[in-house]
């Protein structure tokens, strides 16, 4: 049998997208013996699923609990799925039990939101973290299936991070994106995980793209990566092995057309002008979550019952209708939860009702869409107040519900949605005082206030609504993925003899070398990296080569280099370029004025982490301080270099320093000190019409590369990405292309026109 997308029979047709999730946008269940198919909850697949209605993707994921289907209704459901371009991922009770209920919801969850009082003690020893990479597997198996050439991966949440990786092995040419619906905890929090920690972020890495609600999570994500070994990170980028992996924020939107639609049919309007009749002239507060303790609903019944004790007024002039919706009942957790809030509710009314009526209306139940939004509608304030959320979709709703610019949203500033919603009254979930007297506020805030403010909120939230979301990710997964083929690794050596060739009978040459890495191999510690004497030769001869001045740019102290090179008529810059010696008989002199007293500061900084971590050591330059730790134990070392890095960076910001994180050390370096400036140096000392040749092997040499002028040929050693125009594979590459460099050059044989014999 073929599907709808077999048919159309385009060779040439984009790739289609396919989107995985854990849950898929329906749930399937048999009552009185039918199926039946009903949206399922949650912030993801609602807000997703709209998408998927208009994209023509397809979507692959767990149709809910059907351990007790026959065979029969298993296959019906697999027909209707399809109708709805959903392809089912089968999984046992056992393996959800014990991966989605388990290590997902049990441990990730509640330590995502950084909430590690609810991580259950056993939560590591229940064999989840296997589960959860076996059921990772089987939804990779689905999508491979299902995957065809030229089709882009879309995989959500943290039910599903190993995937990523998985797919990658498995289709090392797809284009992956991963996004994260929930926060990405701090790196303190992250390491409390007990198991699997950097599967998790190896395995999210697997995709070319990974995308969260808010910076603060790239943040903290980008800070727990600083512990990975073979990874490097940028703001916006992470470098795994010879790979790029964009990272960005992504905030999550609300389908705002639809929403205001529907809160402007009539019978929405009407529904919405009966729950007020019905609220007898109280002013309407309500909250509408998933029934889930990051929420915030014990406190905000709290900050009510403060708000009854303290002003009676409002025990009969507000009524409180918290909807909310079941959740994870199969988690004993959640159970608790549940009757927890139900005791506050029953407490409260207890309390403070009247014959009359009661101050809170609790309903445990999914209220149908055009319920929701007459609700949207007919309340004075929404109040909502997680302790933690990703972004949290219900705040985004409400204001794009209220085409009326009224109401007012009260909103933790522990949610996502707090970094866009300026419009909102902000608290702190936790200071129950604060928010008793932001729902206050709001019940006295001025028409003209309430306005203003909810202009603001729905301008944003219809300005970036969920297909905005999608697309945006969607078209940077496209160019994340353009970039990986056509990065110019591929650049064939000839092209870079053909350009050094023509250079070189156009003119002088300015030829600027790095040393470690690009003249000789990487050594194991600095020492051992001396130069032997075919490089000592090879140096020579190209400084006695008419026609080429020669620069040798490094870190190395100026002392390292005048003892290697000092005999060379080569220009030598040591540290970065911050002390420079144009020729034996020069000096050195220095490129700035040394901050002594202040590196002196840095420096005890880093001699106490020295003499804490056993094998690590500190290195004194000029104008900068290195903290070396190859020679302390991984682990540890990495985790001192976390926090150390984390320090310095907020310490140092405001301060004329660098802080540079490379392999195995972190420095300091004076801010203005770098290759970049040499570049902008040797453009004025060079003689006239010079053409300047730049090789190098990391990433300051990246800093030389971007400096010098766009007509430059730039050589980058080795396999990672630059910038440069050509790239060779390692020092014995390099000292070929130098070879080259001292013979005639080839063109000089054939006959040229009469300038170009002066060169040579
Ligand atoms: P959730 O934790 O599920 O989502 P949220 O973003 O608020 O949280 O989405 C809830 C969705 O469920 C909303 O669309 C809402 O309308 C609906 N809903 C809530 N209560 C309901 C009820 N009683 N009846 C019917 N529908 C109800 C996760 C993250 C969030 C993130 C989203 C999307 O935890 O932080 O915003 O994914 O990325």
């Amino acid at each position: 049998m073929e599907d709808a997308h077999h048919h159309d029979g385009r060779t040439d047709a984009p790739g289609r997208l396919l989107i995985v999730s854990n849950r898929l946008p329906v749930s399937a269940a048999i009552r009185s013996r039918r199926l039946r198919l009903s949206p399922a909850p949650g912030g993801l697949s609602t807000g997703l699923a709209r998408y998927h209605a208009r994209a023509g993707s397809v979507w692959i994921g767990w149709p809910g609990d059907t351990s007790r289907f026959t065979a029969a209704e298993r296959d019906q459901l697999e027909r209707e799925l399809r109708d709805r371009a959903i392809r089912p991922v089968w999984l046992t009770r056992d393996q959800i039990d014990r991966s989605y209920h388990g290590y997902a919801n049990r441990l990730l969850w509640p330590l995502f939101h950084d909430l590690i009082d609810r991580v259950p003690a056993d939560a590591a020893d229940t064999g989840g973290a296997a589960t959860y990479a076996e059921v990772n597997q089987a939804f990779a198996d689905a999508v491979a299936l299902e995957y065809r050439d030229g089709d882009m991966i879309w995989v959500h949440d943290y039910q599903l991070m190993l995937l990523p990786a998985m797919l990658r092995a498995r289709l090392p040419q797809a284009r992956i994106g991963f996004f994260l619906h929930i926060p990405f905890p701090s790196p303190d929090i992250f390491r409390m995980l007990p198991s699997q920690r950097r599967e998790l972020l190896l395995g999210v890495l697997g995709a070319d793209l990974v995308g969260f609600h808010t910076f603060a999570h790239v943040r903290n994500f980008i800070a727990a990566l600083m512990h990975v070994e073979g990874v490097e990170a940028d703001i916006d980028r992470v470098l795994v092995g010879q790979r790029e992996v964009r990272v960005g924020a992504f905030p999550m939107g609300v389908d705002a057309a639809a929403f205001a639609q529907l809160a402007a049919e009539p019978a929405i309007e009407a529904r919405a002008a009966a729950i007020r009749r019905q609220a007898g002239g109280r002013r309407i507060v309500l909250g509408v979550d998933r029934l889930d303790y990051t929420k915030g609903i014990p406190r905000r019944l709290h900050a009510l019952e403060r708000l009854f004790d303290r002003q009676p007024s409002f025990r009969d002039g507000l009524v409180y209708i918290q909807v909310a919706i079941p959740s994870r009942g199969q988690v004993d957790s959640y159970r608790h939860f549940r009757r927890h809030v139900e005791e506050s509710v029953g407490r409260i009314n207890g309390t403070y009702g009247t014959p009359c009526g009661s101050p809170v209306r609790y309903l445990h139940q999914a209220v149908p869409l055009a319920e929701l939004v007459a609700l949207y509608r007919a309340a004075d304030v929404m109040l909502v107040t997680p302790l933690r959320d990703g972004m949290n979709l219900v705040a985004k709703e409400f204001a794009a519900s209220r085409i009326d610019d009224d109401g007012v949203l009260v909103l933790s500033d522990c949610a996502g949605a707090a970094a866009e919603l300026a419009g909102a009254v902000m608290v702190n979930p936790y200071d129950v005082d604060a928010v008793a007297g932001a729902i206050r506020a709001a019940l006295e805030m001025p028409r003209e206030q309430r306005r203003a403010r909810m202009l603001g909120l729905r301008r944003r939230v219809s300005g970036h609504d969920v297909h905005a979301w999608a697309t945006g990710f969607l078209e940077e997964l496209t160019t994340a993925g353009a970039r990986r083929e056509t990065a110019p690794a591929r650049l064939p050596r000839a092209d870079l003899a053909t350009a050094l060739d023509a250079a070189r009978t156009r003119g002088p040459l300015r030829v600027l070398l790095d040393y470690d890495g690009t003249l000789v191999p990487i050594a194991s510690t600095p020492e051992r990296a001396a130069p032997d004497d075919d490089v000592l030769s090879l140096l020579a001869a190209l400084a006695r080569t008419p026609g080429l001045q020669l620069d040798v740019v490094s870190g190395r102290t100026r002392g390292t280099l005048e003892q290697w090179f000092g005999h060379l008529p080569i220009g030598l810059w040591a540290e970065h370029g911050f002390w420079h010696r144009p020729a034996p008989a020069g000096g050195w002199t220095p490129a700035m004025p040394v901050q002594a007293d202040r590196l002196a500061r840095v420096r005890r900084v880093l001699d106490q982490v020295a003499s804490a971590t056993p094998g690590s050591w500190v290195e004194v330059k000029s104008a900068s301080l290195a903290w070396h730790y190859r020679g302390a134990d991984a682990d540890f070392g990495a985790r001192q270099a976390l926090d150390l890095r984390r320090l310095l960076n907020e310490v140092l910001a405001n301060q004329p320093f660098d802080v540079l994180a490379g392999k195995k050390v972190i420095e300091v370096r004076l801010r203005g000190v770098s290759k970049a400036a040499v570049a902008r140096r040797l453009q004025d000392d060079s003689s006239p019409g010079s053409a300047i040749v730049a090789i190098g092997d990391d990433h300051t040499d990246e800093d030389l590369f971007r400096a010098l002028p766009a007509a430059s040929l730039t050589v980058a050693v080795g396999p990672r990405p630059t910038g440069a125009a050509f790239r060779v594979a390692d020092y014995r590459d390099v000292r070929r292309v130098l070879r080259r460099l001292i013979q005639p050059p080839a063109d000089a044989s054939r006959p040229e026109p009469a300038g170009v014999a002066r060169s040579a």
